[in-house]
């Protein structure tokens, strides 16, 4: 995957170099996983780098905090400036940022309360998530035989480290099985996400996605599929997905800030639809790309832009 490094990053409400970002192996976050993080992509438009619904992400980062009684010293509007001013100094026309907020070096043992809050911001510019031919000709993807965390664990609307464990499981799998990607199931056997995405699919000319009972994290990119699917007159709806309905879907694809909008055309070795980037799927394609790099007007303060 391509990937190219940047010189700054905000800590702590400074710049320092990328190099010098590093912390103690006894921080409670490596230790205990209370990392709270958020991506967010950044793309070039026509008036410079506009970062896509970027107060949505903080706000998911400041609310996954809140459930884990991690106090923030900073509000959403510092965090917003952070971003933008990052993008800046680091000369970057498009790129993906990555807030992050932990308990940091201070205390042993698991009680977190004594340790710091440690909250930076990095950003590199990263190209296609699931490779570069996947936006058009569409991954392979598994069913996991890992389950998504169950309710009453790990909070899924949380963006925590700890749940990732649960991600890597299910994308080592898929990955060693000769898969791009693996979709889990929830604890009762219905669809719930990707190790990183969420999950769509159409059925019948409408478009599906599981509800947030389904132990999923509420992507921005399943938001604004939603959104663009009503601007087009399309019926979308969130529901229970049986695991089945996968595989007799007519187009599936993935939405999430770093996979974007990308088609599956199999899953288990089933061809989906046609095995090829089913019409619908290209059709959101389209609007999400020309929305989010400014060349089609978006809905209220969906692009940050970052010279203004
Ligand atoms: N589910 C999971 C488990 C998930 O990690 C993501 C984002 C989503 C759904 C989609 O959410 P959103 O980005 O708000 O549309 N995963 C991020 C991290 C990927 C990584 O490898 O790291 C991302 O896409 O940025």
């Amino acid at each position: 995957m391509q990937q190219q490094l940047t010189r700054y990053i905000w800590h702590n409400g400074e710049f320092i170099a990328w190099d010098d970002a590093k912390v103690h192996v006894m921080a409670h976050g490596l230790n205990y996983a209370s990392v709270v993080f958020e991506g967010i992509r950044c793309y070039a438009t026509p008036r410079g780098p506009a970062i896509f619904r970027l107060r949505e992400h903080l706000e998911r980062l400041l609310r996954s905090c809140h459930i884990y009684r991690m106090e923030v010293p900073y509000t959403l509007e510092d965090l917003v400036a952070a971003c933008k001013e990052l993008v800046r100094r680091n000369e970057v026309s498009e790129c993906y940022i990555r807030p992050l907020v932990f308990r940091g070096y201070g205390a042993f043992g698991v009680n977190p309360f004594p340790c710091p809050i440690e909250t930076y911001i990095a950003c590199w510019v990263w190209g296609r998530y699931l490779g570069e031919e996947a936006l058009e000709e569409g991954v392979d993807a598994c069913v996991s035989t890992w389950a998504r965390i169950a309710p009453n664990t790990l909070p899924a609307l949380a963006k925590v480290a700890a749940n990732y464990m649960n991600s890597q499981l299910i994308k080592m799998e898929a990955i060693v099985n000769g898969f791009a990607e693996g979709i889990a199931l929830d604890i009762y056997g219905n669809v719930s996400e990707g190790s990183g995405q969420n999950v769509f699919l159409v059925l019948n000319g409408k478009v599906l996605t599981p509800s947030l009972s389904s132990s999923i994290l509420p992507g921005i990119t399943r938001d604004t599929v939603l959104r663009i699917c009503q601007m087009l007159g399309l019926e979308a709806q969130e529901t229970t997905i049986p695991r089945e309905m996968l595989y007799i879907a007519d187009e599936v694809f993935f939405a999430g800030t770093a996979a974007e909008i990308t088609p599956v055309r199999s899953i288990d070795r089933i061809r989906i639809g046609t095995g090829r980037r089913g019409p619908i799927t290209k059709r959101l394609q389209e609007e999400f790309f020309a929305i989010a790099t400014g060349r089609k007007e978006a809905p209220g303060d969906w692009l940050t832009y970052v010279e203004e």
